[in-house]
């Protein structure tokens, strides 16, 4: 029997996109926000608190074993729960793959999976559930901020992965990776948004006495955030008593990581000296083009609270130094260069500091039981920054929608194309049944190499000379010579915007993609800046030679290839005497006389001894040197980790686009209804086979009920075995392949449910055969 038809799509009797949706906007007024379609979750953002997510109806949750045919409604505990089950009768890595544009309730629903997990195998020696609030805490605080589309908006790829015991079945140990933050995010911070969560936290949550000590008396006036859009001034009340209570939770999460007192102080000054290094200006002498930093006061202060020389970061930011056949080679900077490298330096701080405390987090998540976790029992929870559509939309829109399309591409392989070329191949007959567009020209335009976008912009952000309208001529190039121009593979080249009308004046050449989700137009002013992202040599030098334990390590760390810091063997502590010193060193002093001048870096001798390397070759080594090959490596990695898992798809709806409860806008519902092909995914549902079992997994995995009712048929071969033991439970429908039996969704619970009682049977007869059941 299916499940209840309202709770299940692919059960409804009329399939059309209007009954769909009848059928969402029903159970949306019902605050039944969730929906499944076979096995695949549909959620609705209520936008509101709802009573559902306690640890008693995590409880419920527990006896349903996951099946979809429970009396239970459906429930994103519910989805949990069969990963759980499925992770242990498959003995193969579970994985949820979160969609959904942004405030769709991805990241929400990320930490209802966790809970359900927690609340159902977690022990005391590895509280899961408290020590993934903490997590967040720093995570959100760190990596996300207040957009148009979402006020707490992820600005980085997630991946949890909690790791079970073999033995005893609960969870020993959790990991996150985090990949592509939005690091631009710090130094530019787009029209109405604003800069990452921790600023605000700390602007209306540190004392006026923390804040004079970190010279943070204005935070909001710093320039790196006085962009940011204000908030509306009835709510800047509730706002920062909000804030405060974050910043406290904040405060104690960090300490629960094992940071002391000391060292979260020294983390709130990095952030403190990162915006006053935004606030850094250079000027030129009249008769050359050299720029010079204007105010070297500022430049004092912001070297004080790094703990480098002031002197080696103002020839840092306004030269490069090279060694060149024996010859150092010094190179002054125009005003230009000199505010963009602080620009990078500054977002190279942010973003090693969110790697140093992701690095924390997972010595936190580490756990106390070492070697007995089994890499077979495994569940992750990918968790990606949402499609996104502003009101100007640049580079990394671009880079969060590619992204976007990159896993929407990677579900609709696993859902249709791999699903139907199975069938055939195990010459199973099945209804031609047609999957939504294909996107493929628009993710080569993109990531193909050489020609493709990422590519072509590396290419030009190296280039001695990078000029935009070079990258602009080499694109239109590419996309003459395949042929796709015009829109024809769904990407258009244009110097007016997707309606046919000529750009704004202040914008630079933009070009039309045809996503799965929407018709996008991006403007591709500013984006070589903001591609590149390797530090020169000699600013590298001065921070590596930072007397901060923090800066150092963050700074000596070696980059991996997705540009996160090489987790370190030990975590070097600030601690003692020494350690207090140098907190008070950091901010005892407002001019450079009042400090004990630092011994100044000859950065030509360090260059020296290292050899005659060449610069490029030594930025190689340091890591990718782009964003645009951080995020193809990163989603190349996660595809494949994807790839070895059985994966849960949860697929998230935005109700409407002012994030208000009680509102279901039709069409907004309608389109990502359409976009995400969610009427083809109830008929694949309805009438293909999601599940299918090699012969011998069949027998294994339905052991008990094989077991009794072959009875003493041991002679069969296994596909006799199979199609014996579905002849005897009635099962219509059920097709037999080369290799596999093919079952439609619910004949699988059906089989999970007879094969459930029937083990309980056995354990009480074998109770009571050993006499010990009371
Ligand atoms: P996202 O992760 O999908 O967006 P979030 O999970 O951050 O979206 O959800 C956005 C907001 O919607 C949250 O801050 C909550 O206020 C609300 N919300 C989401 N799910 C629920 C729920 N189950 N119950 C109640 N409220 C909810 V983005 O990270 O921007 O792509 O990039
Ligand atoms: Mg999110």
């Amino acid at each position: 029997m299916p499940p209840a038809p309202n709770d299940d799509l692919a059960s409804l009797s009329e399939l059309t996109d209007s009954s769909l949706l009848y059928e969402m906007q029903k159970r949306f007024g019902n605050d039944q926000i969730y929906t499944y379609i076979g096995h695949i979750l549909l959620l609705v953002n209520p936008n509101k608190e709802l009573p559902i997510y306690s640890t008693l109806v995590s409880q419920l949750y527990l006896s349903s074993s996951g099946r979809l045919c429970s009396s239970l409604p459906p429930h994103i505990f519910s989805s949990a729960e069969r990963a759980y089950h499925m992770m242990l009768q498959e003995r193969r890595p579970q994985c949820f793959i979160l969609s959904g544009e942004s405030g769709s309730g991805k990241t929400e629903a990320c930490k209802h999976i966790v809970k359900h997990l927690a609340a159902r195998s977690c022990t005391k020696s590895f509280p899961l559930e408290s020590k993934m609030i903490q997590v967040s805490s720093i995570l959100e605080a760190f990596g996300h901020a207040r957009t148009e589309t979402n006020d707490n908006s992820s600005r980085f790829i997630k991946l949890l992965s909690l790791q079970y015991c073999e033995k005893k079945r609960t969870i020993i140990r959790a990991r996150v990776n985090t990949y592509v933050l939005e690091k631009s995010r710090l130094t530019f911070t787009p029209h109405n948004q604003h800069n990452f969560n921790v600023f605000y936290l700390m602007a209306e949550g540190l004392s006026p006495e923390e804040k004079s000590a970190m010279y943070l008396n204005n935070v909001l006036a710093h320039r790196y955030l006085c962009d940011s859009a204000p908030g509306e001034p009835a709510a800047v009340a509730t706002a920062s008593a909000r804030s405060r209570d974050r910043l406290t939770a904040l405060k104690q999460a960090l300490r629960a990581l094992g940071f002391n007192n000391l060292e979260v102080e020294n983390l709130f000054v990095i952030l403190s000296a990162v915006l006053h290094l935004g606030d850094l200006r250079f000027t030129s002498l009249t008769d050359t083009e050299a720029a010079l930093v204007s105010d070297l006061q500022l430049l004092d202060q912001v070297s004080g609270m790094l703990q480098v020389c002031s002197e080696d970061l103002g020839s840092a930011l306004t030269s490069d130094v090279q060694y060149f056949k024996g010859d150092v080679i010094t190179r002054r900077h125009t005003v230009e260069v000199s505010d963009h490298y602080k620009d990078l330096l500054a977002k190279s701080i942010y973003s090693r500091l969110f790697s140093f405390l992701v690095n924390s987090i997972n010595c936190f998540l580490q756990g106390q039981e070492e070697g007995t976790g089994d890499p077979a029992l495994e569940i992750g929870i990918l968790d990606i920054f949402g499609f996104e559509e502003l009101q100007k939309n640049g580079f990394e829109q671009l880079c969060i929608n590619m992204t976007s399309e990159r896993i929407h591409q990677y579900t609709m392989e696993v859902l249709f194309q791999q699903e139907q070329e199975e069938c055939l191949h195990e010459g199973v007959a099945m209804e031609t049944l047609h999957s939504p567009g294909n996107q493929c020209a628009v993710l080569d335009f993109f990531f193909q190499k050489p020609q493709g976008l990422l590519s072509v912009l590396d290419e030009e952000s190296q280039a001695l000379r990078p000029a935009e309208q070079n990258f602009y001529k080499k694109l239109q190039a590419h996309l003459e010579a395949t042929g796709a121009n015009g829109g024809v593979n769904g990407v258009s080249l244009s110097t007016k915007d997707g309606n046919g009308n000529p750009p704004p004046k202040d914008q630079g050449p933009s070009f039309t993609v045809s996503h799965y989700a929407s018709k996008m137009t991006y403007d591709l002013a500013g984006s070589l800046e903001r591609n590149k992202d390797a530090l020169p040599q000699n600013l590298l030098c001065v921070m590596k030679s930072s007397e901060n334990v923090v800066i150092h390590q963050a700074f000596q760390a070696k980059l991996t290839q997705t540009g996160s810091l090489v987790p370190p063997q030990h975590r070097l502590k600030l601690r003692g005497p020494k350690a207090a010193l140098l907190l008070q060193k950091m901010t005892s002093s407002t001019s450079a006389t009042a400090r004990e001048p630092k011994k100044g870096l000859d950065i030509s001798k360090l260059l020296k001894k290292k050899g005659t390397t060449s610069f490029l070759q030594r930025l190689e080594r340091r890591g990718p040197v782009t964003v645009g090959v951080q995020l193809r490596n990163s989603l190349s990695e996660i595809i494949s980790k994807l790839q070895g898992c059985t994966p849960h798809f949860v697929q998230c709806v935005k109700p409407n686009n002012a994030k208000k409860p009680d509102t279901f806008d039709s069409f907004h519902v309608s389109t990502q209804l359409h976009y995400v092909g969610v009427l083809e995914m109830v008929r694949m549902i309805r009438y293909g086979y999601p599940v299918r079992l090699p012969f011998s997994s069949f027998l294994v995995r339905y052991k008990d009920l094989a077991d009794t009712i072959l009875g003493e048929k041991r002679k069969l071969t296994t596909e006799e075995k199979c199609r014996h033991v579905l002849q005897q439970c009635k099962l219509h429908g059920v097709q037999m392949g080369r290799s596999k039996v093919f079952l439609r969704y619910w004949q699988a619970d059906h089989l999970s449910d007879r094969c459930h009682q029937l083990h309980r049977k056995i354990v009480i007869c074998q109770k009571v055969a050993r006499g010990g059941w009371q």
